[in-house]
């Protein structure tokens, strides 16, 4: 027998089985998820009131923080939201595709909860000696500025958590494998969090190496600390950390498409292949971290961010394709074939998981995904760099894109995981659209004040005390108005977030999920057409693939203008 030959296996998981998805749910890995999905959104609300901070202060005519704490909100901001809300929600989405989706149980919980506690230690440690001012040194604490030691220990204690975790979810599908919890290949969305794990384990590694000598340089036990080192290491951490977030994002792109149309992937090995451009070429990205460093010679900075980086982006081209296409051919089989886009028309809109769904593609590939390509091309870099288009691309990619596809899910995980109603579901119609909203705004303000050449990271953007005069032009202000107004839209997308998932959680009806997954019951879905095509015609993706061809164009056009602009600056006749 297989499964006497696997440690652990004494383990006794209890299970209850899901009366929707008739799936066996290991209870204690729901408890797990229950935690980690609580934390998540703990340290959401928490970054969210500092975001709320940050974009009244750089909405120039408010300007509501001092230096001092526009440095510190801003370091506390970005490890709350991209390290803590992100890192807890995807070890909660790893517990849920390695042990409830496979019907498996999760080995040994109790180190699992020792990652939680390590993971808990370590952000509560970050945010008070942030928040005591003895580390204002933003997320990435590039040597040499210095932070007090108790920050570096919170992230390597973080990291080690987040490491346990991962190699528990290993553990839990090999186990799954050999006892025979589930037949044939893994499902999709479990490869592309497997894919996200493989990233994540190296990501990770990273991290510790750019993080515990930087430990003990802060406590005075290493004399010196090469900043060209740790800026390096540092970015093997930090970007191929986004790039978990990426594949994490289009794996639950699948779950929402499929629980919201029932549409199924079109060539299921395309979208394996596209997720394992992601393993072999994402991380080389990471250099376009480094294009103004002075150490990395121009022929690597050139292809390890042109030639070698577009490989991944050609996995994100795919699921790109796939993701929309699916959903094409699930709504045309339910009738709606008429034209390029009925289907589209017709879409389930006020269903909260679709629309997040939709919104999150649409800003995360529009804006994001084309602004990422042009700014890490090497020579537009030099335009681009620290300035305020680099907040513009990642709020896209990393709010817009994977926080609203993480808050679509949630809405399906209260009744299945919680087992609780959800509850306010008129506002959950609505919250896409809202965050979605405000956060287009928030990108396209920071975008536009950045290419107009206002720094990020920057409390006084007027520089009043330099010594040289520095002019911004009036439509920087127009930018910023937007960026604030958008920011003010989105912080309320966000707390309706927070106000339904924590009203459904605590005062929702405990009850067991039967059948019902979505969050809107049509009362009378639209009538399909009639008088549209029949057969295998009928259901090809066309509509995708003239959106697709919209948006190649916007990306061309977008990436040739900042060519033209490129060459604005060269006074060379
Ligand atoms: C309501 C939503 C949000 C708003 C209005 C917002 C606003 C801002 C603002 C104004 C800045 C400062 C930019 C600068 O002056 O350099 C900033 C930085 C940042 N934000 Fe957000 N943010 C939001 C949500 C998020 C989320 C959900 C994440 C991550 C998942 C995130 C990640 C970051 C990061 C990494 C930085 C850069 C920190 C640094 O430069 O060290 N933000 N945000
Ligand atoms: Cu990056």
């Amino acid at each position: 027998m297989a499964a006497e030959a696997i440690p652990w296996s004494e383990e006794k998981a209890v299970f209850r089985t899901c009366p929707v998805t008739g799936l066996k749910v290991d209870l204690a890995a729901e408890r797990l998820i229950i935690a980690n999905a609580v934390a998540a959104v703990v340290f959401l609300l928490i970054g969210g009131i500092f975001a709320l901070l940050l974009a009244l202060t750089r909405w120039q005519v408010i300007h509501l923080l001092p230096p001092d704490w526009f440095y510190r909100i801003l370091t506390a901001h970005g490890i709350d939201m991209l390290v803590a809300w992100i890192v807890f929600f995807e070890i909660a989405g790893l517990y849920f595709g390695g042990a409830v989706m496979l019907n498996a149980r999760l080995v040994r919980p109790s180190l699992a909860w020792l990652a939680f506690a390590l993971m808990i230690v370590g952000s509560v440690l970050i945010n008070v000696i942030v928040l005591m001012g003895k580390a204002d040194v933003m997320f990435t604490a590039y040597v040499p500025l210095k932070a007090h030691p108790v920050f570096y220990l919170g992230y390597i204690l973080f990291a080690v958590g987040a490491l346990l975790a991962l190699g528990l979810f290993f553990a839990t599908i090999v186990v799954a494998k050999a006892e025979k919890r589930y037949e044939g290949s893994l499902p999709l969305v479990v490869y592309g969090l497997v894919t996200a794990a493989i990233i994540a384990a190296y990501t990770l590694l990273s991290g510790a190496l750019a993080l515990v000598p930087a430990f003990f340089w802060s406590l005075g036990l290493l004399p010196n600390y090469d900043p060209g080192f740790y800026r390096n290491l540092f970015w093997s951490f930090g970007h191929p950390a986004q790039q978990i977030n990426l594949a994490a994002m289009v794996a639950i792109w699948y779950a929402l498409a499929a629980i919201t149309t029932g549409a199924t992937p079109l060539n299921e090995k395309l979208s394996r292949f596209a997720f394992i451009l992601y393993i072999l070429f994402i991380n080389l990205g990471s250099a376009h971290h480094l294009l103004v460093d002075p150490g990395p010679g121009f022929a690597w900075k050139v292809t390890n961010t042109s030639y070698a980086m577009y490989l991944a982006v050609l996995g994100s081209m795919i699921h790109a394709f796939s993701v929309p296409a699916a959903m094409e051919v699930a709504l045309r089989r339910q009738g709606y074939r008429r034209g390029l886009l009925e289907w589209l028309r017709k879409a389930p809109w006020r269903e909260p998981g679709f629309s997040a769904l939709v919104i999150s593609i649409v800003i995360f590939g529009w804006i994001g995904g084309v602004t990422g390509v042009t700014i890490g091309t090497e020579q537009i870099n030099m335009l681009a760099h620290n300035t305020l288009r680099v907040p513009g691309h990642f709020h896209a990619t990393v709010v817009a894109g994977t926080t609203l596809a993480f808050m679509g899910l949630t809405y399906y995980l209260i009744p299945l995981i919680f087992r609780r109603e959800l509850k306010l579901k008129r506002w959950a119609t609505w919250q896409p659209y809202i965050f979605g909203l405000g956060m287009a705004l928030v990108s396209i303000g920071f975008i536009a004040a950045g290419i107009q050449g206002v720094a990020r990271r920057h409390w006084d953007i007027t520089f009043a005390q330099a010594p040289f005069p520095a002019t911004i032009p009036g439509t920087v202000h127009l930018a910023l108005a937007v960026l604030g107004i958008g920011a003010l839209i989105a912080v309320v997308g966000g707390a309706m977030f927070l106000i339904i998932v924590l009203v459904s959680v605590f005062t929702g009806k405990r009850q067991e999920a039967r059948g019902l997954l979505l969050v809107v019951t049509p009362s009378s879905p639209p009538e399909p057409s009639t008088s549209a095509e029949e057969g295998e015609e009928g259901l090809r993706p066309k509509g995708t693939f003239v959106l697709v061809l919209a948006f190649l164009t916007f990306f061309a056009a977008y990436y040739l203008s900042n060519w033209w602009l490129l060459g604005r600056t060269w006074f060379v006749r």
